[in-house]
């Protein structure tokens, strides 16, 4: 099978493994019951450097998704960090690349009793460009809710969760838009599909607190903490869906999706219909960290090569 991203080895459970070969059986309990974690971290090639964006923060959430399901991993989080960087090393990744770790509970019975199952551990990285094609993005409000923390904890980055976000995802593309904003039950705005929201109105910006329901965001919490620098006010503060009408700037914020910038939301235009000043500068400042032109976030960064 071929589909054009394909590097030569996955790392699993502490072998690599060529591409072809990091195959699971269908009796696996995380393909029944999603019964797993992962994460998305991103790599940036700058020409002579591959950085790893923030792989401690990445790892540790990791290893909390894991810990707030109590599904426990044979690995430490210092050996997964080796990992990451092993399974780069050896694909010889000298671009833009993806990353998705990933543990579920492996190969089992049919019941729900997942305590004697392997957590099985997969590494796979991968060239990777945009999440979005486009530069600015059309979305709509979802009719489906965030999941509700009283059902799942949502600060866990669980492969089960991901259903909700598949349903409004599916539910936007089939009806020509490109992503979907979820409300949680309370009707506040919570996040997208697989990114977390950020608002400008009258020179703040405004983004949905942890306890409305959304995943703690790296990128979210990368940009509150270089907020200062470029002298944005940012403020952690519930949204109604009122506002995201008449805001003057949207933009969703990821790893995968970086800063992309919303356009119009269930067909009204947001500001004057172009990318803000506002997204266009942490989208720049951002990029500058991510490739290490910026002396201060080095921390962030973990070398390759
Ligand atoms: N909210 C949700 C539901 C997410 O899935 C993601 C990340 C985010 C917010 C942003 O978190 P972070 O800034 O830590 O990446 N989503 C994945 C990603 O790699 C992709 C899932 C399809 O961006």
């Amino acid at each position: 099978m071929s589909l054009g991203f394909e590097t030569k080895y996955i790392w699993h459970n502490g072998e690599l493994v060529p591409w072809n070969d990091a195959k699971v059986h269908v009796m696996t309990n995380g393909l029944h019951y999603g019964t797993g974690a992962f994460e998305g971290i991103r790599a940036y090639w700058n020409g002579s450097q591959l950085y790893v964006f923030r792989l401690r923060d990445h790892i540790a959430r990791f290893m909390n998704s894991l810990k707030i399901y109590g599904y426990g991993i044979d690995y430490t989080p210092e050996e997964l960090r080796k990992a990451v960087v092993e399974t780069l090393r050896a694909n010889e990744l000298r671009t833009d690349v993806y990353i998705r770790p990933i543990a579920f509970k492996g190969y089992g019975p049919i019941g729900l009793d997942v305590r004697k199952l392997r957590t099985e551990v997969f590494i796979v990285a991968m060239p990777y460009g945009r999440y979005f094609e486009k530069e600015g993005i059309s979305v709509i409000v979802s009719s489906w809710r965030r999941i509700d923390k009283r059902a799942l904890p949502v600060t866990a980055k669980a492969t089960g969760h991901y259903a909700n976000s598949v349903l409004a995802k599916l539910e936007a593309l089939t009806r020509g838009y490109d992503d979907a904003i979820l409300l949680n039950d309370e009707g506040h705005v919570c996040e997208g599909t697989g990114e977390n929201i950020m608002m400008v109105k009258s020179g703040v910006v405004y983004t949905p607190p942890i306890s409305d329901g959304i995943l703690d965001g790296i990128t979210r919490r990368t940009i509150m903490e270089l907020s200062k620098e470029i002298g944005v006010d940012i403020r952690e503060q519930s949204i109604e869906r009122s506002q995201l009408y008449t805001a003057d700037e949207l933009f969703f914020v990821g790893t995968a999706a970086e800063v992309t910038p919303i356009l119009r939301v269930d067909d009204r235009q947001i500001g004057d219909g172009k990318v803000g000043p506002t997204a266009k500068m942490i989208k720049e400042h951002y990029q500058k960290i991510a490739r290490g032109e910026v002396k201060e976030h080095l921390d962030w960064l973990e070398p390759v090569w």
